[in-house]
């Protein structure tokens, strides 16, 4: 069969075809390689190699957020492969045995949740989860991660049960077991390898979801990839590296185990990846320190990303004797998506102004206790008793700031007006936010409009404008629109003005601008749920940022402005009379406050959802 050694033309000699075969797999694997060798750099930066260390795996023993993500995984992981398993070993038997009508139809609904997007899956998950009252947390983790791996299950015992000789389990009937033992005896040993491989792969599937997993998850349920995720956006640390190459090694490990075992291999030889797999994933917890138990005071803060730094939290913590669980939204919309979803257990959100005046009509908000928040004196009373919170009974200011366009001098000149980010010299280097009000408001605002306009006209004009725009825009994105401009990928970006105070302080070329034609202007205020868990901490958490000295670290790490009187003197001067944090009385006239449209906001949704599908 084969010519002598070297000569045939699958061996030795390297042809053309293997070549590019190596070149796919480079591809394929070259990210991930990448990732592995980086969580071993000694460096911060991430792609820069400044020599080996172990360092960033032994700072994940730790880490107590990630080993309690960790162990959310695992524990959801678990529960969710065993019930998940059993589901669908129960529904491939019944699919094996009997003959349905309308059979076609019901394998097809077998296999659609495999195909149906993920994203669907989890929007009707959710509204299913709040039309149950159903508070977000473990629960609904588990039952979601059920849902969508019964099909996988089935589909994978299903093969197995494939070649399954039937005269075996008569044989037994005859011989006088009943059907319990007929099962346990004959049909479970000889479907079980199908059975460890569907399992494996519910467990795989289960510990690397996001989509779904991050709109069912409450508070005290994050699991790992939701971790990580959240930690990226404050930059990819090469701690971060560690954790998902340890991930990846696992789930690896387990979806090779489940290969084996679904290629008809024998037990054992699956065995040894499945238990170095767990065992990978398990060592870090078991090694590491995680959180403690349930006794401890937890505050569950739910805020902007870039709006508080970790060292005025692990100060809080310090002082309360508390921890901070926090997790991080990008819009407005998406927290008050996840706080209409109803009961997600928060204790402290961060909206702004005229989200305050939503979630305080719709009685989402805990009134206040003035005599927990001695600092309220603090606050310049120009930000105090607004509209949106009459004699602020909800809300405490945390923030203000303006929406504008962060750009690079040396590419693009000086910037003055909306124009620029619709300017073809500048196509592909202009980022917008992902956000519907800010988007569209920008362009009313250009066409000399209010960005509160409730007349359809006009603000179709602006969508309009926007989709004119799209075939220049490189990307949309709210939460790193900063950091792309330090790198040079993106020339002009819309944003919110702390996040480019911050990189403009590291490159001398990057600048702000707030447009001739007016900018919009927000009040972000920290609010109490009404159905906060543990207010009494959540009322000193507000005090805490009231104080003058946190304050104002608050606006120096964060580069936002503050409403804070007594925290102004305590600035550096840099930062106090920093324009972009900072700007004149003539162009603070120009902005405005965005207002809660009522009905129209549908429009506003449906139009900004035309332009981010719009090809
Ligand atoms: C920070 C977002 C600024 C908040 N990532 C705008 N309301």
């Amino acid at each position: 069969m084969r010519g002598p050694a070297g000569a045939g033309p699958s061996r030795g000699r390297p042809t053309v075809l293997g070549l590019f075969s190596l070149g796919i797999y480079l591809f394929l694997y070259a990210p991930i390689l990448v990732l592995v060798v980086f969580s071993f750099n000694r460096g911060r930066l991430t792609a820069t190699w400044e020599g080996f260390t172990l360092d960033w795996y032994l700072k994940l023993l730790g880490d107590a957020q990630i080993l309690g993500a960790l162990r959310n995984s695992l524990i959801v992981g678990c529960v969710a492969t065993v019930l998940a398993t059993a589901i669908g070993t129960a529904a491939a038997l019944a699919f094996h045995r009997h003959r349905f009508r309308r059979q076609g139809a019901l394998d097809a609904l077998v296999i659609l949740p495999i195909v149906v997007p993920e994203i669907v899956l989890a929007s009707s998950l959710l509204l299913l989860f709040a039309a149950l009252g159903l508070r977000l947390g473990y629960l609904t983790v588990i039952l979601a991660h059920i849902g969508f791996s019964v099909s996988y299950a089935v589909v994978v015992v299903r093969a197995r049960l494939a070649g399954f000789d039937r005269s075996l389990e008569e044989a037994a009937m005859d011989l006088g077991a009943g059907p319990g033992r007929t099962f346990l005896r004959v049909t479970l040993p000889l479907i079980a390898p199908g059975v460890l491989a569907a399992a494996l792969l519910v467990f795989a599937l289960s510990i690397d979801d996001y989509v779904i997993t991050s709109f069912v998850a409450g508070v005290g349920s994050t699991t790992l990839p939701i971790q990580i995720y959240s930690m990226v956006r404050s930059g990819i640390s090469p701690e971060i590296n560690a954790v998902s190459a340890l991930l990846l090694v696992a789930t690896g490990l387990l979806l090779y185990a489940a290969h084996r075992l679904e290629r008809g291999r024998g037990a054992r030889e699956a065995l040894f990846p499945a238990v170095l797999g767990l065992v990978v994933l398990a060592a870090p917890f078991l090694l590491g320190r995680p959180a403690g138990g349930g006794e401890e005071r937890v505050l569950n803060l739910y805020i902007w990303s870039n709006y508080i730094a970790p060292e005025t939290l692990a100060r809080f913590e310090e002082r309360a004797h508390a921890r901070v669980r926090v997790d991080v939204y990008d819009t407005n919309e998406a927290l008050l998506a996840k706080v209409q979803a109803g009961n997600v257990g928060y204790d402290v959100l961060c909206p702004s102004n005229y989200v305050v005046d939503i979630l305080r009509q719709q009685g989402s908000l805990r009134a206040l206790d003035r005599s927990a928040l001695p600092h309220l004196v603090n606050i310049d009373p120009r930000f105090l008793n607004r509209d949106f919170d009459p004699g602020n009974r909800h809300s405490v200011p945390y923030f203000w700031g303006t929406c504008g366009i962060g750009y690079n001098r040396k590419r693009v000149g000086t910037v003055d007006s909306w124009a620029a980010l619709w300017d073809p010299r500048f196509a592909g280097r202009i980022l917008m936010l992902d956000d519907p009000r800010e988007t569209l408001g920008a362009a009313l605002l250009w066409r000399g409009r209010s960005l509160n306009s409730r007349d359809p006209e006009a603000v179709g004009m602006a969508a309009r404008l926007l989709l004119d725009q799209k075939p220049l825009v490189k990307t949309y994105d709210s939460a790193n629109y900063h950091d792309v401009l330090l790198s040079g990928d993106v020339w002009l970006a819309q944003g919110w003005n702390g996040q480019f105070a911050k990189v403009m302080a590291h490159d001398p070329d990057l600048a702000y601008a707030i447009p001739k034609e007016g900018a919009s202007l927000f009040i972000d205020n920290l609010v109490i749920p009404a159905s906060a868990p543990h207010p009494v901490l959540a009322h000193a958490f507000l005090d805490f940022t009231l104080e003058a000295e946190i304050a104002a670290e608050i606006c120096r790490t964060m580069g936002y402005s503050t409403p804070n009187q007594a925290a102004i003197p305590l600035l550096p001067p840099e930062v106090r009379g920093n324009p972009a944090i900072f700007p004149a009385e003539d162009v603070l006239a120009r902005l405005e406050l965005i207002q809660d449209l009522g009905e129209t906001t549908v429009l506003y949704d449906r139009l900004w959802t035309e332009v981010k599908t719009s090809r």
